[in-house]
């Protein structure tokens, strides 16, 4: 899978990118990520990339040439996808659909937004990764990355792990613990150092069905 991100600030994508696991399959070459930034196709001597909005009103929108100069001198046949509040709301379903691209181009909006003819002739689609106020779209494509690298072959690197998780099963996750067997008088579930493989694969499926119901029962079929 290939990545191209264009930003006007490269710098938030950069130390993230470089580690962790992500980083580690991107380094592999499992996953290919590019970051551009787009004050190289700016105007003039401050390589200004937006301008009053017409119409007046408070705040500063994005221009279309340069986000089109920017994406258009990607090559290949690339998604395009705009991180913006105005976007459909991400969620697993939304990361397998979009990880099955071979090719996307995340584009972070910045100040209060960007021209609409760039939503309407450069972008295939608008994603947003939830509802708050957020200055840009780095942090989203960051989010947006990181989910989709679960889901190209190598990068997670234990593949089993992924159709157990939260989400992908359609509820939270069961409660983990490890040592010690007793920490400032809380114990760990008798039944989690039993050895009784079944009871325990029981006992997750309870709490995993108790957890869902009382913090999140939208997740519940
Ligand atoms: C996002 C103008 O740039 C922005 C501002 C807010 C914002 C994004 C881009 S993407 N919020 C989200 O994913 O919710």
């Amino acid at each position: 899978m290939r990545i191209d991100v264009v930003t006007i600030f490269p710098e938030i994508l950069q130390a993230p990118l470089r580690a962790s696991l992500l980083g580690k399959g991107i380094e592999a070459g499992h996953m290919e990520v590019r970051v551009h930034d787009l004050r190289a196709h700016g105007f003039g001597k401050h390589r200004s990339v937006d301008d009053t909005p017409y119409g007046g009103g408070a705040g500063m929108v994005m221009r279309p040439e340069p986000l089109f100069a920017a994406v258009e001198q990607i090559e290949g046949d690339p998604h395009v996808v705009l991180l913006s509040p105005r976007g459909a709301r991400l969620d697993h379903d939304g990361v397998v659909r979009l990880a099955r691209h071979p090719h996307l181009v995340l584009v972070c909006g910045r100040y209060e937004g960007v021209d609409e003819r760039v939503s309407e002739h450069l972008v295939d689609e608008e994603i947003s990764i939830g509802d708050y106020v957020l200055s840009g779209g780095e942090l989203p494509a960051l989010v947006l990355i990181e989910a989709l690298s679960r889901y190209v072959p190598g990068v997670l690197g234990n593949e089993a792990s992924l159709e157990s998780e939260s989400h992908a099963a359609g509820l939270l996750e069961y409660p983990q613990y490890t040592r010690p067997p007793e920490f400032r008088g809380w114990s760990v579930p008798e039944v989690l150092l039993s050895g009784d493989h079944g009871a325990i694969e029981r006992w997750r499926k309870e709490q995993a069905e108790r957890a869902t119901r009382a913090r999140r029962p939208d997740l519940l079929p």
